[in-house]
Order: C-alpha cells, then structure tokens, then sequence
C-alpha cells in the first residue's frame, strides 16, 4: 500500500489488487448536491493522469468492476463529523462517511492510495492499482490549521487558493489569515479604503505590495469552504498596526502619520484607544470583516502590543471581544489576550510564553497550539536554509517539528483545553511562492499527522519512512519542497 499522511486511524489489509478500470464510473449513493460536488472533485484529481472519463452517476446499471462508490448512509454516526471508511475490494472501491466533510477527506487517502504519478497533470502510464483492505479513519484535533501571513510580504490570490488545495490533500480544516501588519494591510475595508490602498502599497524591504479586493477574498473564502477549510481572518491590534496609522493620519494623536514602515521590528506601533476617532476605526474594520465570514472566528492580534499601555491594553481588547461578539463571530487572539478577562467564547493562540496560555487553558478557554520552538514554519531548517528566521535559538529539522504533542506541550495544561494545533508561516524572510514551498513542505506534511493522528500512534522511524514516498508525490503536484537529509526520498 502506498505510504499514506496523515495515518489513518486503522488499515485492515485484504486479499487482492482493486485496479481502477478505463470505463469506471463514480457512482454517489445518495446523490445529495455535497456528495454529488465531491464525487465530481474526485473525477478531476483522477482524471489528467489517468486519462479516464470517470463519468459520476446517480444510480443507473450496476458500477463496472473498478469503480467506485461514495455514499453517506447515515448510520455511523461513531465516524463524526469528518471521519470516512473505505472498503477496498478487487470489484469496487466504497467510501463510506457520516457528513459530507468525511466523504472529502476520504477523497484524499483514495488519492494518496494511488501511485504518486495519479497528481500529474498529464496522462500518465497505468495501471492504477491499490492494495485491498479497510481504512477506518477520524481525526484527533477538531482544530488542524496553518497559518499564512500575507501581511510582511503579499501574495496574490491564486497562491493562496494553491495553498488550500494542498491544505485539504492533507486533511488540514483551518487556513487563519494573517492580515494586517506594521509592514501592510492587505484586505480592503470599503469604509477606510486607504488602509488598503496606502498601508497595502508595500511591504518589506519595499518589495512589492498589494491587497486583496473584497471580491477576491470573498473567492478565497469560498474556495476554502468548497474544501471544507475555515478561514480565519486576522486584523492584528492594537500593536503591529503601522500599516493602518500610515494610512490616516486622524488615527495618531496629533493628526500626524508614519511613514510606511518595510523594516521587521516588531513592538513598535499602537493604536490609540483614548482618539475618539480610534472606535469608529475599530467598529467598521470588525463589522466588514465579520461580514466577510462564514465561520465562527474572528482574530484580533493582540500580541507584541509594547508601545501599548497595560490599562489601554486591556480596554482594546475588552472592546474587541465585545464587537465581535456582537458580530456573532467568537474572538480569537495570540497568548497575551489571556492578560484581560476573557470572555467565555474567546481562544487563546499559545505561541511562547506558558502563563497566559496556561491561565487561558485553567479559565476555561480552549487553546490552539503553535508553538514557535515546534510549529514555526519561518524557523529555518538548518544552517543552509538560504532565508528564515532564527530567533527561537534552534533549527526546526523535519523529526523537531514533528516530534511534539499539543496535548502534552505544556504540562499543567489540561488536555481537555487543547483544541488542536496550528503551524504559522511568517513571512519576513519568505517572498516568493516558490520559497514559501520550500518552508512549508514537507514539515506541513507532520503537522498534518500530528493534528490528525493519536500520539500512540505516530512514530517518528514509521513516518519517515513514508514520508519518503511522498518526494516525488509532492514533485508530481509541483511543490517545490525542502529534500531534508533526515529523508531517504524514494526518487
Ligand atoms: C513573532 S508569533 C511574532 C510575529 C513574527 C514572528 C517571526 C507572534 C504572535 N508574533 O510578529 O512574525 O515572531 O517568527
């Protein structure tokens, strides 16, 4: 069987070789508008390699040998939201899920299960045969996300959708969107347009700026939610907000503007909390921002704020979580919102400093595990890494990223607080698509599993002997990805 990431739950394996026939179909069973859509994403991933037509049927003729099957019957609600089993037999391969989120994520071992070639985009030479068995497959963590900040440097939609579309082949369900920053603001807010147009105008070291259009975040967001991948946007306050202050000059007591900042300090900028004029800032910015999403998080920053005092502090961020919760969404925020009483809705994002997550996690708000010794992807690999930050004092090899547990991270954490974990990639360093490949892959690969695997059941000799098996899959769907000599690569 080929090497599969994450590990599913179990594989149970057969007698015999399940081949993909020419003339198979994908039958859906019921043919509900959801499973219709990703019995149709299926036929599009399998169809440039293997050059079948793969038409997806309703009901029709029983299936030819060598189809396949995907059916939500309802009865086994033990797989949740996002759990899938898989029967593969030498007739018919059966995917079986509870929710339309389940039947998705199987699409995704069944094309890992399936030799590396089946991602290109040309037609490649078969036969397309998988091992038989049953995969019986759910998730650990409810919360398995990275983060992207397109803040420090821009980059442009169709890198971001590329972004989600290999997210989702890693069973990832969280993409948080690091929006703004001292260095840009890249998300039009149609009341302050300017924060856009003149706080998104560059970015670091003055390289190229931009922002997106409502529109094209509005595709964004649905792009994700086709993948079944919530996007949480970030408006980072009340520090990190140079970009903003450049923008309007109203926003700085004594009418007076930055310059645009394209340095990377951070710390250096606040908000003003006692500017009337800061209220409406933050009324507008949070209600188009809560307009444009459909899920349940809205992130307020809230860390690095030093130029911030301790009692202005604790009004922003009291007045955040007030705003978005009355925008119907729950605040999130970086460890140091833990400093003011939180509401109870509110998530704390660990990043580095145990107190606040711990007093965040004993008050009883859930946490999200990003830990920047384990899950910082801007960390450079070693000392060859041409760019990357190295800050934490220590590289973050493949076996170091993922050889933790969010669950056990910090000890006298309650497991019960860890929602799950997610990976940031900052991106000060990184300024091109092809090297936000090389930091994110293949470490993304092992966040994966951890978000998704039990602990007792990952093992670092084990995944990175399948690890291995998925270079040349990575290849094969254009990834330009880091080839750590902790790997024996297959190609
Ligand atoms: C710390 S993590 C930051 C970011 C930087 C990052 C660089 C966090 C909440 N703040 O502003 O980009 O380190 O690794």
């Amino acid at each position: 069987m080929e090497p599969l990431i994450p590990q599913p739950t179990s594989i149970t394996p057969g007698t015999g070789t399940f081949r993909l026939s020419p003339e198979a179909v994908i039958r859906v069973n019921p043919g509900s508008p959801q499973s219709i859509r990703i019995a149709k994403a299926l036929a599009r991933l399998l169809r440039p390699a293997t050059g079948y037509d793969l038409p997806v049927q309703i009901s029709g003729d029983p299936a030819p040998a060598g189809s396949l099957v995907l059916t939500i019957p309802n009865q086994d609600a033990s797989l949740g939201e996002e759990g899938y089993e898989l029967q593969i037999e030498p007739q018919l391969m059966t995917l079986r899920a509870y929710e339309p989120h389940g039947l998705f994520h199987g699409i995704q071992t069944i094309r890992q299960l399936f030799p590396p070639s089946i991602e290109a985009g040309n037609l490649q030479a078969g036969p397309w045969n998988i091992d038989t068995g049953l995969i019986h497959d759910l998730p650990h963590y409810a919360w398995r996300g990275v983060m992207l900040d397109v803040a420090r440097h821009f980059f442009k939609p169709e890198t971001v959708i590329r972004l989600i579309d290999l997210l989702a082949a890693y069973k990832f369900n969280i993409l948080h969107l690091h929006l703004t920053d001292d260095q840009g603001w890249r998300l039009m807010i149609n009341s302050w347009p300017n924060l856009a147009k003149i706080g998104g105008s560059t970015a670091i070291r003055g390289d190229p700026g931009g922002y997106f259009t409502q529109e094209e975040y509005q595709a964004i967001v649905e792009h994700a939610r086709a993948c079944f991948i919530t996007v949480i946007p970030e408006i980072d306050l009340p520090g990190h907000t140079c970009a903003a202050l450049a923008s309007y000059p109203e926003l700085n007591p004594g009418g007076k503007a930055p310059a645009l900042y394209t340095g990377s300090e951070v710390g250096f900028s606040s908000l003003s909390i006692s500017e009337p004029i800061t209220q409406q800032f933050l009324g507008d910015v949070i209600r188009e921002v809560a307009a444009l999403t459909p899920g349940p998080y809205l992130h307020i920053g809230g860390d690095e704020a030093h130029s911030t005092t301790e009692q202005d502090y604790r009004q922003f961020i009291e007045r955040l979580q007030e705003l978005v919760l009355a925008h119907g969404k729950k605040p999130l925020g970086w460890e140091e919102i833990a400093r003011v009483e939180l509401v109870p809705e509110a998530v704390v994002q660990y990043w580095i400093n145990s107190e606040w997550a711990l007093k965040a996690g004993l008050h009883g708000n859930p946490v999200v595990m990003s830990p920047c010794t384990k899950a910082y992807m801007d960390i450079k690999y070693n000392e060859d890494t041409p760019f990357g930050q190295t800050w934490t004092g220590s590289y973050t090899e493949i076996q170091d990223a993922y050889e933790w547990d969010p669950s056990t991270f910090l000890s006298d954490l309650p497991p019960e607080a860890i929602l799950g974990l997610e990976a940031p990639l900052w991106t000060e360093e990184i300024a091109t698509p092809e090297y936000l490949d090389f930091m994110l892959f293949p470490r993304l690969c092992g966040y994966a599993e951890i978000g998704w695997t039990p602990a007792q059941k990952r093992d670092w000799g084990d995944y990175r002997r399948r690890l291995a098996g998925h270079g040349d899959r990575l290849t094969a769907m254009g990834v330009n990805y880091y080839r750590s000599p902790q790997i024996s690569w297959n190609d």
